[in-house]
């Protein structure tokens, strides 16, 4: 606590202007006077390997983003190397909160090959080194969308290893408790058994300290119940961390009239839900873009200002009616949501580590040992239930089916909430969010039954 007070009174002698850390406490964030924070955020992956250099850029979008009502921008990848100042003033000046995966293109904990080690984490230190004198730090992703496919849930101890590690080196470096937290895939067969494993266990050492869900479920024109926002809501009720949106939404048919945000700021989600980041900034090719940089290649830009065939540089500009419907959706939101001195922690509830489900897509068997840092893990796995799972956790078999007689007309929910995140995934593919020769490595024949780790 005194070290709190002590890190807020050095940060607001450094700048009067600068925003106050944000603070995770229960299933909430809070701003430095015990008002609730609410994210409005957007994905902001100019380039591939850190957009948070090139402070005469920083300083063009900040400005936007503050007309856009913004508050917080995501960042898939930054150089821990490379000089960060600028940027982070600038966003600062403009009241913008800043995630950052700590994961690079070499680093990332691959569902593929098991393994979280000391090459890892030094990498992730290096990134909570560099950024952690920041006051506009809102949280660090140990990873995105790790687990996207049928065969990747035993990843799953992995993530929590990471965020167990990168936990106790914040806490043993003194650093301000920032948040450390996954970024999710929503793949509905995951529903809620990822979310509830990664906070599962009783030991907050060894959790996530919020959740975050790149969802795509939700298509304009649609409702509450038709995107299964109803069922997502159903599963973040009384989380035992914050859970926000770490991407949303979806653009078919199109326009996107962003009514997620009525959703996730109304009254049936505002009291569980942390708000949501909207993917993303830029015009890619995935055609999600919020603005963009003006036409395609000139021959007097330089090359590295353009990327498949979009120029990221400049001054951006809105492409509309989406940056104006979102604008004007987030002017017409203000959740105010519970003081810290007014909140009761005793209302979240920690849910029992989850059971292995049929079908193969969740295959931790409960409150699995988690890896130590250098562990590797090859082969199959045994399949027999871990001593300290709790069998009352095969309840979440019944939410599952629930999952699919809530879902909408034309598509399934399953096909909404799979394909939205796949095209998330495309586009950070494109922007080599992961190493390619990974992603397509196969996976055939690589069944494994995991239940007890070693
Ligand atoms: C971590 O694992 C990766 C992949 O197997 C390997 O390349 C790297 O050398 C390992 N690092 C250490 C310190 O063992
Ligand atoms: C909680 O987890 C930490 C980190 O793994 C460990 O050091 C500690 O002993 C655990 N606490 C309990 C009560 O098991
Ligand atoms: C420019 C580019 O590389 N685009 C690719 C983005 O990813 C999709 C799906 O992987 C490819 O089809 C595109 O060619």
């Amino acid at each position: 606590m005194l070290r709190t007070t002590l890190a807020v009174l050095s940060g607001l002698a450094a700048s009067a202007a600068a925003l106050d850390p944000i603070e995770a406490y229960g299933n909430k964030f809070f701003n430095k006077d015990g008002s609730q924070f609410f994210i409005k955020g957007v994905a902001y992956q100019l380039v591939p390997d850190d957009p948070l250099i090139d402070t005469n850029q920083c300083k063009l979008d900040a400005k936007l983003m503050k007309d856009l009502g913004a508050n917080a921008i995501r960042v898939y990848h930054v150089d821990a190397g490379k000089d960060h100042d600028g940027c982070m003033k600038a966003f600062d000046e403009a009241g913008v909160y800043v995630m950052l995966d700590m994961d690079t293109f070499n680093t990332y904990i691959e569902p593929t090959m098991l393994y979280w080690n000391t090459s890892q984490f030094d990498k992730y230190a290096e990134v909570m080194d560099t950024f952690q004198k920041y006051d506009n730090v809102l949280g660090l992703f140990v990873g995105n969308e790790n687990i996207a496919k049928r065969q990747d849930s035993p990843v799953a101890p992995f993530l929590k290893a990471a965020a167990r590690d990168m936990k106790a080196y914040r806490d043993r470096k003194g650093y301000r408790k920032i948040p450390v937290g996954y970024s999710a895939a929503d793949i509905q067969e995951l529903r809620p058994m990822l979310q509830n494993y990664l906070t599962c266990g009783g030991n907050s050492s060894e959790i996530i300290d919020f959740f975050a869900l790149n969802s795509y479920s939700w298509c304009d024109p649609s409702t509450y119940e038709q995107s299964t926002y109803d069922k997502l809501q159903e599963y973040a009720k009384n989380f035992p961390v914050p859970i926000f949106f770490s991407e949303t939404g979806c653009n078919v048919p199109g326009p996107r009239k962003f009514d997620d945000q009525d959703a996730v700021f109304g009254k049936l989600m505002v009291n569980d839900w942390s708000g949501a980041m909207v993917y993303e900034w830029i015009q890619e090719q995935n055609n999600y873009g919020l603005i963009e940089y003006g036409p395609p290649a000139k021959s007097n830009k330089r090359a590295d200002d353009v990327v498949d065939g979009f120029t990221r540089k400049g001054t951006p500009t809105p492409r509309n009616p989406e940056f104006n419907n979102l604008k004007t959706k987030w002017a017409s939101i203000h959740p105010t949501g519970v003081s810290k001195g007014d909140y009761d922690t005793k209302s979240i509830s920690t849910r029992a580590c989850p059971m292995s489900t049929s079908g193969g897509w969740w295959q931790v068997n409960g409150n699995v040992r988690l890896p130590t840092l250098g562990e590797t893990k090859t082969g199959a796995f045994e399949s027999s239930p871990s001593a300290t799972a709790d069998p009352s956790a095969t309840a979440t078999t019944g939410s599952k089916s629930g999952d699919k007689s809530g879902s909408g007309s034309q598509s399934s929910s399953s096909a909404q909430a799979t394909g939205g995140s796949e095209k998330g995934k495309t586009d950070k593919e494109n922007s080599s969010d992961r190493p390619l020769a990974l992603i397509g490595a196969t996976l055939a024949g690589l069944v494994l039954s995991l239940a007890i780790l070693l």
